[in-house]
């Protein structure tokens, strides 16, 4: 089906829209205004400041934000085409148009009887379901042990070797899951440094393991590197090639390549050209997290994802959970001058989602040039950065409660905790509250001084430790709530995040959905590793030519 042009004019910055110059105009005119003030004011706030979906809340009431700066906001996505955009990537629009590919991950989420979406004519979504079919059943079959290893033993231990979206995202979703976790063990290997795989090696049995190699390209020289050091385990343990078959696996696009390195066509899964790797979870990319999981728990996961879908695609923006967070972190970032965003989940299980969370969006919106190739001038991506709480609380908090710059933070919080009930959930819980309402607050030197009044300092004293301990607040926070992690909530939560990614790149004009930076990376070894090996370097600076001579000296002959 013929899609219309995407109409966003290619010179339009966003800086040049009326709202995005009323929203510059809104912020010198209400600069001043503390969040403590605005709370006082209205009585309701937390009414009208609040969505939510299917038990996940997102409270962002405690944001520098007031009803007219929503409505600006909301003003700026009309004027920027985002819905246009959202249409499009749901109809599979090739959208990423350095690529020339179509942005499909909600496809990957969508119920088997739905409405066709069409990718170069083909319907996409029964083969969406058919290959999730094969990898679920294949999953099942682990789990069973109808699929054994070569000895006839059940497999007790999946390896996923992969790197950046073929990583991180199962990784963080089969940890933050873990408590369903059924009778496999599943780890993850990504880094080139040995000590990655060779300490997962040390744990595991040739004999009762199977090596799921996760690249979409099969090219990747950090996957291909471990996928072979794991082959070479497996042979050196005494088994042959022929076993192979039974313990490895592949997910890829390229099929074929993974037919080349030994795979038996019947362990490859396939991935589509139209998921981006750090959108790719929810596809056959998530096998290990359907061998930790299952099929049931995995479906609830998708479920939980196209559900989000559904809301972003249908709701108002003034309703909308990814495009309200979207849209509060560019007033923050484009008109607060906030250049970084804080993620913190208060459930051990989520540690993790910071460092995919990094990736979804410092990969997606780490660009300087809009979508058409205009240099933009405004900032993009926000440097993503957290960490569990309460771990957090006792290292870089300080810097958010009294530090020079304001750094937006997202609370989520899981209303139960999953292990024993002994009241150590209810204080982490106490813990994430305390700290957004204490970074909205503040605390003045009145206040200081009030509690260290009876302490019998000198005055003089007393004014110091004041000003010591009183705390600016009017830092912005939201709080998201679940009832508790499960692969529902999860399959929400993650959701959200990504078209959260989606809406900024939307408004701002970036193509969200390439990465160039990242293929960079992958050519640049590709000239110094022959230089580290004996050829001469040539064409470096001084820096690096020395770091490579150095390398030369330390290693002489005794380089792989
Ligand atoms: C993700 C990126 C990147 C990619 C890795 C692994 O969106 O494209 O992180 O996932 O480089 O690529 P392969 O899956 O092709 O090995």
């Amino acid at each position: 089906v013929a899609l219309p042009p995407i109409h966003i004019k290619k010179t339009m910055l966003p800086t040049a829209l009326p709202a995005w110059q009323a929203l510059a105009e809104h912020r010198r005119a209400t600069a001043h205004l503390h969040l403590r003030e605005r709370f006082a004011a209205e009585p309701n706030r937390f009414e009208r400041m609040h969505a939510e979906l299917n038990g996940l809340l997102l409270d962002y009431s405690k944001n520098l934000i007031g009803e007219d700066t929503l409505d600006l906001l909301c003003r700026l996505a009309d004027e920027s085409g985002a819905a246009e955009l959202r249409r499009q990537m749901y109809a599979g629009g090739k959208i990423n148009l350095s690529e020339h590919r179509a942005v499909l991950h909600t496809a990957l989420r969508l119920p088997e009887n739905t409405a066709p979406v069409y990718v170069d004519d083909i319907n996409i979504v029964p083969q969406v379901h058919a290959e999730l079919n094969r990898a679920l059943d294949f999953a099942e079959r682990l789990q069973n042990g109808t699929h054994t290893g070569c000895t006839g033993l059940p497999i007790r231990d999946v390896v996923n070797i992969g790197i950046g979206g073929s990583d991180l995202g199962p990784r963080m979703v089969a940890q933050a899951l873990a408590p369903y976790q059924q009778n496999l063990n599943v780890h993850f290997a990504a880094n080139l440094d040995s000590a990655d795989l060779d300490g997962i090696l040390r744990r595991v049995a040739p004999e009762t393991t199977l090596f799921i190699v996760a690249s979409k390209s099969f090219r990747t020289p950090e996957t291909l590197l471990n996928a072979q050091a794991a082959r070479r385990w497996f042979l050196q343990s005494g088994r042959s090639k022929a076993d192979i078959a039974q313990h490895f696996a592949a997910v890829s696009a390229n099929v074929e390549a993974a037919a080349e390195f030994g795979i038996a066509p019947q362990n490859v899964f396939g991935m589509f050209d139209w998921v981006g790797g750090r959108y790719s979870v929810w596809s056959a990319i998530g096998l290990p997290v359907m061998c930790a999981i299952g099929r049931e728990h995995f479906r609830e996961f998708l479920r939980g994802g196209h559900d989000m879908d559904e809301h972003f695609l249908h709701a108002p923006w003034r309703r909308n959970i990814p495009a309200l967070l979207a849209l509060i972190g560019i007033w923050q970032q484009n008109f607060c001058g906030s250049t970084s965003h804080i993620v913190i989940p208060y459930s051990h299980g989520l540690r993790r989602l910071p460092a995919h969370l990094q990736q979804l969006d410092m990969e997606s919106n780490g660009k300087s040039r809009n979508r058409h190739g205009k240099p933009v001038d405004f900032a993009t991506g926000a440097a993503i950065w957290g960490e569990a709480g309460v771990n957090c609380q006792h290292a870089f908090f300080q810097l958010i409660h009294q530090g020079t710059q304001v750094i937006p933070v997202d609370f989520i919080v899981p209303l139960n905790g999953e292990g024993a009930d002994d009241g150590r959930h209810l204080r982490l819980v106490a813990n994430a509250f305390a700290q957004a309402e204490a970074l909205m607050r503040g605390k003045s030197e009145a206040e200081a001084r009030a509690e260290t009044a009876d302490k019998g300092l000198p005055e003089s004293e007393q004014a110091a430790l004041a000003s010591q301990r009183s705390f600016p607040g009017n830092r912005p926070s939201n709080t998201i709530l679940v009832e508790r992690i499960t692969p529902y909530t999860l399959g929400l939560i993650l959701a959200m995040y990504e078209h959260k990614v989606f809406m900024q790149g939307a408004v701002w004009g970036i193509n969200s959905f390439d990465q160039w930076g990242v293929e960079y990376g992958k050519e640049l070894a590709q000239t110094i590793l022959p230089e580290l090996q004996g050829t001469t370097p040539a064409g470096h600076d001084s820096s690096t030519a020395t770091l490579i001579q150095r390398y030369r000296q330390q290693m002489g002959n005794k380089q792989p």
